[in-house]
């Protein structure tokens, strides 16, 4: 059983979906924990993300990663449901208005997923009316905006200001980022905080639910 975790393990490190998948499916029909098979996989996120903090892992290596995780949780998800394991909290995530990039926000996506956070992405070209009824619908702990291109950063203030108008602004966090996003334009915005990548995005979600 050790050797499937460890495989799960290697297989989320080495981007190859075909091994977590295969080691996820034999571990469940052996009668593993899905927990103990989720914290693997964090752990091999994790491990992942330390790598591509000091370089030696770039981003076609996380992105494969992060897609090898992604299909053992696909697989864990409904097993994870039944097991009742609780939630870090609830982030709705989206990428803002007129910003079609999608690959950073569904990073920061799957490891917060991985992290054990519930996650409900609104995908692309998300204005402020749209994240202000997601926060009233399903009462996030924290908003993730994703912006990468420097005509679409505004777009953050005016969502921020129109949770602030519809009176919600202190029931949720925001964080954001994407590449052209600064800490100073983050506080300058009045954003709860911003990180560079998808691994520090998760050390900063955790700290706004602390
Ligand atoms: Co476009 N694009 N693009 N593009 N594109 C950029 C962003 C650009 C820098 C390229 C360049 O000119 N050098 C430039 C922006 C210039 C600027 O505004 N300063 C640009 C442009 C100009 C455009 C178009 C306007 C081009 C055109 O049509 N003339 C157009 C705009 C479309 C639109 O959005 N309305 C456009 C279109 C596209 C494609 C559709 C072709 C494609 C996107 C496909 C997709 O996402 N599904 C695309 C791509 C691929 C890029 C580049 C090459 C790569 C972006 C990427 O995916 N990086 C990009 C150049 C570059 O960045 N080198 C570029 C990999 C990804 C993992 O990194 O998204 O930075 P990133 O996410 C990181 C961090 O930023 C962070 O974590 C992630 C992982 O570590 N992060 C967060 C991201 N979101 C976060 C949220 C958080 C926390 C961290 O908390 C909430």
């Amino acid at each position: 059983m050790e050797g499937l975790t460890q495989n799960i393990y290697d297989g989320i490190l080495e981007g190859d979906r075909g091994a977590v998948k295969d080691s996820v499916n034999e571990a469940l029909e052996m009668g593993q924990s899905p927990e103990i098979l989720l914290n693997a996989m964090i752990d091999a996120m994790g491990e992942v993300g330390r790598l591509f903090e000091e370089g030696e892992y770039y981003v076609p290596e996380m992105l494969i990663a992060a897609r090898a995780m992604q299909t053992g949780l696909e697989i864990l998800k409904p097993r994870l449901k039944e097991a009742d394991v609780k939630s870090a909290g609830l982030v709705v995530a989206g990428t803002v208005k007129g910003d079609l990039h999608d690959i950073g926000k569904n990073l920061v996506c799957i490891m917060l997923e991985g992290s054990g956070f519930s996650v409900i992405d609104l995908g692309t070209d998300v204005g402020p009316e749209k994240f202000v009824a997601a926060v009233q619908e399903h009462h996030p702990e924290i908003i993730a905006m994703s912006a990468l291109l420097t005509t679409t950063m505004p777009s953050m203030e005016e969502t921020i200001k129109a949770l602030t108008e519809a009176g919600l602004r202190e029931k949720v966090k925001v964080m954001i980022g994407g590449a052209p996003i600064t800490s100073d334009y983050a506080q300058k915005i009045g954003a709860d905080g911003y990180s560079e990548d998808a691994s520090r995005a998760v050390r900063l979600a955790k700290s706004l639910v602390a």
